[in-house]
Formats: C-alpha cells, sequence, structure tokens
C-alpha cells in the first residue's frame, strides 16, 4: 500500500499554538542509557504474544485515519518539523528534492566515477549470485579490486557486485575524491560523511530493519524501497539476527513458505535522485536498484540514535 498526502495537517509552531504541552519530563529519558530488556523465561511467550495483539490493534487504529498511517511525502521539511512530525514518533517521511542542488546529482555517471577515483583499490562485496544469506554472512564476501573494475562490473547490472555501507570503513581514504560533489544537509544531520552504496540494475539488499534511525539520499538512478512497520513483525519470520527468513516479500516462492507474510501491511516507495527517506529504526525494509545507483545512507542525526547499544543480539 502506498499512500502520498501532500503536507503535513499541523507544522510544529501551530502545534505550540494549539496545544498546551503537559510537561511529564521524559527528556533526561532520550539520553539516558538504556537498561538491558531481561532475557525471556519460557512461559513468556503468552506475554509476547500479547505484546504483538496490542501492536497489531494499534496499527489497525492508526489505519482510521490516512495522516496517521499514510507514508507523507514533504518537501522543504524543516529540522523541527521532521524532529516531532517523524524522527521522534519513529515514522517514515520521503523527502522530495532535499540534495536536487548537490553537483553530485549531474556528475556521479559511470564514466565519471571511474575517472575521478581511477584505480584506486576499493572494498565491495562480492559473489553474492546464488547465496541466501549474502547480507548475513558479510564477511564472507568482502572482496577488493582497483575501483574502476568495480565500476565495470556495476555497469553489467546484476546482484553480484555491490558497494555497501559495510564497507565504508575501508573504502574512505579512495573515496574521499568524491565528498567535494556533495553539500551539507545540516536540517536533520551533524556534519559526518554518509556511507556510499554503488550497484548495478538489479542490485538487492533482502528485508531486514536496522539498528539505528537512517537517512538515505539518492544520488544517481532509481531505487524501490519496501517498508514494512515493526507491528507486522511477527508476519516476518524474524529469526536471524535483523534479517527475515522472507528475503523478497515479492517473491512467490518464499511467501508459499511463510504464507502468513502475503497481507502484511507494506509501504512502496520510490527513490529518485535529489530524494532523501528517513527510516526509523526497527521499520523492516528491503531495496532493489532499478538502474545503475548511487546513494548515501546517514545515521549523524542531530539527536540521539543509539538503540543499536542494547539490542539483545542473542
Ligand atoms: O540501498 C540498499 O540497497 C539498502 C539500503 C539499506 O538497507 C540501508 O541503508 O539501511
Amino acid at each position: 500500500m502506498s499512500k502520498t498526502l501532500p503536507s503535513l495537517p499541523t507544522q510544529a509552531d501551530d502545534m505550540r499554538m494549539q496545544m498546551a504541552l503537559r510537561q511529564i519530563d521524559f527528556g533526561a529519558a532520550a539520553t539516558r542509557a538504556m537498561a538491558p530488556v531481561p532475557a525471556m523465561a519460557p512461559n513468556d511467550a503468552l506475554a509476547l504474544r500479547r505484546q504483538d495483539w496490542l501492536m497489531e490493534v494499534q496499527e489497525r487504529q492508526r489505519a482510521l485515519s490516512p495522516y496517521a498511517s499514510g507514508l507523507l511525502t514533504a518537501e522543504n521539511l524543516s529540522g523541527e518539523d521532521f524532529l516531532h512530525g517523524f524522527y521522534a514518533p519513529g515514522r517514515p517521511v520521503l523527502i522530495k528534492s532535499a540534495i536536487a542542488h548537490w553537483p553530485a546529482l549531474t556528475r556521479w555517471t559511470p564514466d565519471y566515477l571511474a575517472k575521478t577515483v581511477g584505480d584506486a583499490m576499493i572494498e565491495y562485496q562480492g559473489g553474492r549470485t546464488g547465496a541466501q544469506d549474502y547480507e548475513l554472512k558479510k564477511e564472507k564476501h568482502r572482496r577488493r579490486a582497483p575501483f574502476r573494475q568495480f565500476i565495470a562490473l556495476a555497469r553489467k547490472g546484476g546482484n553480484d557486485a555491490y558497494l555497501t555501507a559495510s564497507n565504508s570503513a575501508a573504502n574512505g581514504p579512495a573515496l574521499r575524491v568524491l565528498e567535494a560533489d556533495m553539500g551539507p544537509i545540516d536540517a536533520y544531520l551533524t556534519r559526518a560523511p554518509g556511507m556510499l552504496w554503488i550497484g548495478g540494475e538489479g542490485a538487492f539488499t533482502p528485508l531486514h530493519f536496522d539498528l539505528t534511525n537512517n537517512l538515505l539520499a539518492q544520488v544517481t538512478g532509481t531505487k524501490r524501497v519496501i517498508l514494512i512497520p515493526p507491528s507486522q513483525t511477527r508476519r516476518l519470520a524474524h529469526r536471524s539476527h535483523v534479517f527475515s527468513d522472507l528475503c523478497d516479500i515479492t517473491d512467490e516462492a518464499r511467501l508459499t513458505l511463510h504464507p502468513q507474510a502475503r497481507d502484511v501491511l507494506r509501504y512502496e516507495v520510490l527513490l529518485s535522485p535529489g530524494d532523501l527517506l528517513f527510516i526509523p529504526i526497527g521499520w523492516w525494509h528491503q531495496v532493489r536498484s532499478d538502474s545503475f545507483s548511487t546513494m548515501l545512507t546517514h545515521t549523524n542525526f542531530h539527536w540521539p540514535n543509539v538503540g543499536h547499544e542494547s539490542y539483545p543480539a542473542g
């Protein structure tokens, strides 16, 4: 399901005028370290079912209002409106054309990238074809090549070779030259380089959620993102770390194995050059490139983003 509404019904300024805030001094909790979640006792399965029930009931209630449940698209969204309307509530938003003015938008073709970065050695994820668990077993798929050679692979398309955020620690010095083509995203982020993704048509990231809030910034090409709210987790065969055994919610063969996922609530987003997409912590997503694509992921928000520190990884 994909819904686009023209704008937020209330801006932060209106909210302040219309409502008297009842202060409950929860502010300190946002910066305090979270206590670890206690391990479950065997008979806690019922408590878990009740928690799933509550999330499902709340989701149905949100569906009464497109403003409460729809995937909103915004333009010129201020930092304050982003915080109140999306970051704090943990609600995704597509922010159109926010980085459309970056020089990278017109420059980052495969030819330009190959010429600019040249033969500097970079790391990417390779050997992915035929491996279902290439994201879970990231380490096994690390490969190194001169950047120009990697671009030739990405140009061919397919899912075998993909430069992902998990390679960014290794690629900092080689790719730094591209930073001159980017600009700041000061309304929401502190200044720090994003993590680059470069892949060909058909590059695919399977269904998972992240342990941080993420801001995706699309530069070249388009991507199709499927977003699923955390309330649907019990239908998503969540067994390994942050991944779903479904891998691809659009794959009929996978749905036959996991029929409970057929009527899951989902949103489809087309991410185009210049767009930002906010994906809150815990929201499931899978991403497919429609064409040669470059994108940056950011986690350096002005506000705390530390859920990963207390995740019960098992
Ligand atoms: O663009 C992609 O292939 C995946 C992006 C993603 O999952 C993320 O940034 O969390």
